[in-house]
């Protein structure tokens, strides 16, 4: 928790615990959370990772997770500071702006668009509090899935009108491009993250809120960022969202 805060790496928390499960893991999560409320903080949504190959070979874990979104990680401009923060990366996302509850085991892709009021493209920037970005899967999900900050961008869509598995991103640091890949690869198509959030969180009684913001995980592998840097993330036909960083 204190990590999340005082921008200092800590040691694996399964070096020290290597019998942590995964459900402790969530536990743990929970109550980084709980301690957020505490100070004042406020849950706003959830976000999956690992949902795509590139973001699991990237950190050698290949289960997505989710981890909870809060009011304080959300950029209200552009602008990104470092202060905090360890080792931040940057990735593209889409985001659901749910505007109906949506819960259960069962859930199916038309319960998903029948709950969504939008789609958005956004970014994430995650930033592991493990040294060297190294952690198993029970360390990442204690870690809130390494969330740290992120962004959506300006314009809404609905989501009748795009093929969200066939929308092209590329990102371009200082003006050159760096990763690219296509909304398919989140699981064959975004929406397939949102179903199965539903029922990961079902499986603890909990459900994904209306007004809930849900990221449903890197569709590149993530874009290291140093002050100075200017990121660009073009969503083919959904625009481009800019980002600044110092
Ligand atoms: C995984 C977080 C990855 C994504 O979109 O894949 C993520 C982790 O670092 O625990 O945000
Ligand atoms: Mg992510």
């Amino acid at each position: 928790m204190e990590h999340q805060l005082s921008g200092r790496p800590m040691k694996k928390l399964t070096a020290e615990y290597p019998d942590l499960t995964v459900e402790d893991a969530y536990r743990i999560q929970a109550l980084c959370v709980e301690a957020a409320e505490a100070r004042g903080d406020r849950p706003t949504g959830w976000k999956m990772g690992l949902t795509s190959r590139a973001k699991q070979i990237s950190v050698g874990v290949d289960e997505p997770v989710y981890g909870r979104l809060m009011a304080s990680m959300e950029l209200r401009k552009p602008r990104l500071s470092l202060a905090g923060l360890i080792h931040p990366r940057v990735e593209p996302e889409f985001a659901f702006i749910l505007k109906h509850d949506l819960g259960g085991p069962h859930v199916t892709a038309r319960d998903v668009w029948a709950a969504t009021e939008c789609v958005m493209p956004a970014l994430e920037v995650i930033d592991s509090r493990y040294e060297n970005f190294s952690f198993t899967l029970e360390d990442g999900v204690a870690d809130n899935a390494s969330s740290a900050k992120f962004y959506v961008g300006e314009q809404v869509y609905l989501p009748y009108g795009i093929r969200l598995d066939e929308v092209g991103v590329t990102v371009r640091k200082n003006g050159e491009a760096v990763v690219t890949g296509a909304g398919a690869a989140v699981l064959g198509h975004p929406v397939r993250s949102v179903i199965l959030l539903a029922q990961m969180l079902s499986r603890v009684g909990k459900i994904i809120e209306a007004g809930a913001v849900v990221l449903t995980g890197g569709i590149t592998e993530a874009v290291p960022v140093k002050a100075g840097d200017w990121i660009q993330v073009i969503f083919d036909g959904m625009g481009i969202i800019e980002l600044a960083v110092d």
